[in-house]
């Protein structure tokens, strides 16, 4: 390490230890790191300090994925280092997926010193590793700051705090060169009050009101909004007061167990048809903490408004002016919106149009198995089991593929369960990372659901779970190819698979399995299946349960417009 001042032992109190006091004193989820020189002196303040465990994946897009479940099941941010260069650049994915899916964790990159920074922006670089990540990642997150000098840091880091999780949450990242890491700091003194939010006048919800007394086919549309601002219960409790049928996008999809009688199930591009017609035919729809984005709502969008009332909550205006039009805006918290429409319980229409849509349900129910083989598994019924299997688990982590489509149609989350994937960014790899980040902020079994070409992105993190011993199994399903893009080439490409399939292959995963020390276990039929100990998918430990799917399985139904309404 280079540093400026040469110190072998720090100062007496330095801004790392400044930092690593801030931090300690902060209610955060957890902290993920990959080392580096650059970040060195700063997580060894917080090693120091003996009451933040840092935990340690096998690359910082690991550490970042890890950070962001980590969040996304506690509430609380957590924070990620990583050092500057090839480990800042590494971090840039995860940055992305936690700006999507609004997850405020909190990114520290080291930085080289101050005097080896390019002099001027057409210098390519002057320190060794030296790159500028924060210019790189300006549109992926809600502030990134570079700090200049020890003076900037206490107000700095209060800052992005502050900001991480002030209305739409979302990530922050802060720069910090190494020389000023090692400067002298005065002590880190908890007794700066928070800054308490100034109370915010009531809505008006007669319009509300009104429009569900007058609808005859009102729709609730959930989406990640509601877990993002923590009011599930509240939602719920909603529901059951108001008896309004709810549809759900894929980041909604946990706001409302699978079980509950006012559940029509999940929306868009995969959705169940019945659940899309009935978001396509509802005169009224409230969308909670959705931003109805094209996958979810796939019409045309003036299409997709006609006959419909259209009312939006959403703490973030631009997405209230996005690309649904509405006829009502609460620009609000969810429990805002919720608490405010509580006193008005009124009787609506909700119960007679939930029973007319699910009516459809037995002609139009996902039909994943429709090309499965004699004997074959069937992705939809095998997940469908799986959770009957799993209902104990905390949830599930899903990565991204055909095998995240069979996922949200099929498995059957419980009221306490979690579904999380990576929604907006969409990227293989996530699952496996990320569940270590749950299951450190949350005991008990957390369950990845992955494609055998996502898994190849994140298989080195099954040491990082064996090394904690987590209770995360990883359910692989290898259909032996990039399905998701294979299912698009069969259809647009004229079944030219490459790089799906040719020029595509995967390892022995239970021979990965025990190179890790992990248990696992390879279901080839539906016999190997029945046959299976629970202990497979229940723990203790990780485990890794491999189940062969065929290639020739899709992701059905896939929307198509033109069969709205059904008939
Ligand atoms: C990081 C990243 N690279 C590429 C893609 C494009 N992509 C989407 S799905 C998919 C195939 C996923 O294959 P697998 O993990 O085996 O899942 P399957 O579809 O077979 O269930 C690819 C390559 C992506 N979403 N993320
Ligand atoms: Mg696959």
């Amino acid at each position: 390490v280079d540093t400026d001042n040469g110190f072998d032992v720090p100062p007496k109190y330095t801004v790392s230890d400044y930092i690593a006091d801030f931090i300690s004193a902060q209610k955060i989820s957890g902290v993920f790191n990959l080392s580096g020189g650059m970040t060195a002196f700063m997580v060894d303040a917080l090693f120091r300090r003996g009451d933040k465990e840092i935990i340690n994946p096998k690359s910082e897009q690991a550490a970042g994925f890890a950070a962001e479940g980590s969040t996304r099941v506690s509430g609380l941010p957590a924070v990620a280092f990583a050092t500057s260069g090839p480990g800042a650049t590494n971090l840039i994915t995860a940055i992305a997926s936690c700006f999507f899916d609004s997850t405020p964790v909190v990114f520290i990159t080291g930085q080289v010193n101050s005097n080896e920074l390019r002099k001027n922006l057409l210098q390519r670089q002057n320190g060794f590793q030296e790159l500028d990540v924060v210019e790189m990642v300006q549109g992926i997150t809600k502030s990134a700051i570079q700090v200049k000098d020890a003076s900037e840091v206490a107000p700095l880091l209060n800052e992005v705090w502050r900001i991480a999780s002030a209305g739409r949450p979302g990530p922050v990242l802060l720069d910090i060169p190494i020389d000023i890491q090692q400067k002298p700091h005065e002590a880190f003194s908890a007794t700066e009050k928070a800054i308490s939010s100034t109370k915010k006048e009531q809505s008006d919800y007669s319009l509300v009101v009104e429009a569900i007394k007058n609808a005859k086919r009102p729709l609730i549309l959930a989406g990640g909004g509601i877990q993002l601002d923590k009011s599930v219960e509240l939602f719920r409790k909603f529901i059951k007061a108001w008896k309004i049928p709810v549809v759900t996008s894929l980041m909604g999809l946990d706001a409302l167990e699978s079980d509950s009688e006012f559940n029509l199930g999940l929306i868009g591009s995969y959705g169940h048809e019945y659940s899309n017609n009935a978001l396509f035919t509802c005169d009224l729809l409230i969308a909670i903490g959705s931003r109805i984005d094209v996958r979810q709502a796939p019409w045309d969008p003036i299409d997709f408004c006609k006959n419909k009332m259209i009312i939006r909550v959403d703490i973030d205006p631009h997405e209230l002016s996005g690309r649904i039009n509405s006829n009502l805006q609460y620009q609000e918290t969810v429990r805002e919106f919720l608490t405010g429409l509580a006193n008005h319980v009124i009787p609506n229409n909700g119960l007679i149009f939930r029973d007319e849509s699910k009516s459809l349900v037995g002609a139009s129910i996902p039909k994943n198995g429709e090309l499965s083989l004699e004997g074959n598994i069937d992705p939809g019924e095998f997940l469908k089991k799986i959770s009957e299997i799993c209902q104990s688990a905390n949830g599930y982590i899903v990565d991204v593929g055909q095998h995240q489509m069979w996922a949200a149609q099929s498995l059957h989350v419980f009221p306490h369960q979690r579904f999380m994937t990576s929604g907006g960014l969409g990227s293989m790899g996530f699952a496996t990372p990320a569940a270590i980040g749950a299951a450190t902020a949350k005991p008990g079994r957390w369950i990845v659901v992955a494609g055998d070409g996502g898994f190849q992105m994140s298989t080195n993190e099954l040491e990082t779970i064996r090394e904690l011993n987590l209770n995360v199994t990883v359910l692989v399903l290898n259909n032996k190819q990039h399905g998701m893009v294979a299912q698009f080439q069969r259809e647009n490409l004229g079944s030219r698979f490459v790089s799906t399939r040719e020029g595509y292959s995967a390892p022995d995963f239970q021979k990965v399995a025990e190179a890790y020390g992990v248990r696992s276990y390879k279901i080839n039929s539906k016999a190997d299946f029945t046959k299976m100990p629970n202990e497979f998918l229940l723990g203790p430990g990780p485990t890794l349960v491999e189940v062969l799917i065929s290639q020739e399985e899709e992701a059905l139904p896939k929307f198509n417009r033109k069969s709205y309404p059904l008939s």
